[in-house]
């Protein structure tokens, strides 16, 4: 029996991600670039059993079953494939965040898993390869193979390294707020939109200038332009979904209230921008100096559960860490 074991560090996107060129490679529509943030990991173990009739999936304690199993199995299939081998796995996964709150569990989910599936099925992977493993599984996924900065770019199947973490150093300010009804998940609200609202054509066409003036902002450490089109990014893949027809609306007051404190922050003096992904939660980014005056801001605000304040995180690496010795 092999067993292995790898850590991989989740990521927000500072341009996002929102939208297939095409759903059945998952390819992304729109180019994104992301920060790869050290507080939250995953840590998954990967042992192939000759034993086993089939995959076994826990994550979180949990046996997993029906189509998130089936998102394991297509992953850790495609690996099979590669090493020409038909033997099955046990893996135990572990999120040192809450799972499937909008704070991007499946990217390090499915990177911590890229990689560990793959070593111990004997295949000695790129990251770039890694990434491309990742990304048909969940496009988001195949930037968290990079720590630091890294992009995906429209129609791309692997992520690229932008910039080391240390390039810039930023702190990210996540902001949990009180948990609403569950919310339609990010691979379905993306097709929604895609297929009724009016204004993701618009999104599309625009999203690669957002890029642009993101990437700009991180390669020549420019946190003005950064974080603007940081927040046109989130607002303009927002308003895509807002148009949808039923709407799809991922913000809540709470979302709202936290936006406003920002504002006012930044009108006071304090640099501090925000996004928001496939949920109610508010991702603040700011200077490292700043973060934690942004942390007791929004602390403030009612509504607001607690807050994770980190920074760039690694490269996806392998780990003697046990998953099960996360809390
Ligand atoms: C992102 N999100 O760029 C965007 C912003 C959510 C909002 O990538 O369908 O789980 O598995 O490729 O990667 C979340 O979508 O979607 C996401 P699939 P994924 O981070």
């Amino acid at each position: 029996m092999t067993r292995i074991r790898a850590v991989a560090c989740s990521n927000i996107a500072l341009a996002k991600y929102w939208g297939k060129a095409s759903v059945a490679e998952n390819l992304p529509a729109t180019p994104s670039l992301s920060l790869t943030l050290a507080g939250l990991r995953t840590i998954t173990e990967v042992e192939i059993d000759p034993d086993l009739g089939r995959d076994h999936v826990q994550l979180d304690g949990v046996e997993l079953t029906e189509r998130p199993l089936e998102r394991v199995v297509q992953l850790l299939d495609r690996l099979r494939a590669r090493a020409g081998t038909s033997r099955f796995a046990r893996v135990v996964s572990r999120n040192d965040f809450p799972t499937a709150a909008g704070l991007a569990s499946s990217a390090s989910g499915f990177a911590a898993l890229a990689l560990a599936g793959a070593r111990a099925l004997g295949l000695d992977l790129s990251l770039e390869a890694l990434s491309d493993v990742a990304r048909a599984s969940s496009a988001s996924a195949a930037r968290s193979l990079f720590g630091g900065f890294a992009a995906l770019p429209a129609g791309g199947r692997t992520a690229e390294r932008v910039a080391p973490g240390d390039h810039f150093p930023l702190s990210m300010v996540v902001t949990l707020t009180a948990k609403g009804p569950k919310a339609i998940g990010s691979t379905q609200g993306m097709q929604h939109t895609a297929t009724t609202s009016p204004y993701y054509a618009p999104w599309v066409s625009h999203s690669p200038a957002l890029f642009d003036a993101v990437k700009r902002g991180v390669l020549e450490r420019d946190f003005e332009r950064l974080g603007t089109a940081m927040e046109q990014s989130a607002l303009m893949m927002h308003a895509s979904m807002l148009a949808a027809s039923p709407a799809v609306i991922y913000l809540t007051p709470t979302t709202l209230a936290v936006m406003a404190a920002v504002r006012e922050l930044r009108a006071r003096g304090t640099p501090a921008f925000y996004t928001m992904d496939a949920g109610p939660h508010v991702k603040v980014l700011t200077l490292p100096e700043h973060a934690a005056r942004v942390a007791a801001c929004v602390e403030g605000v009612p509504g607001v559960e607690r807050t994770i304040v980190t920074g760039a995180g690694p490269d996806a690496a392998l780990t003697d860490e046990d998953p099960r010795s996360l809390p």
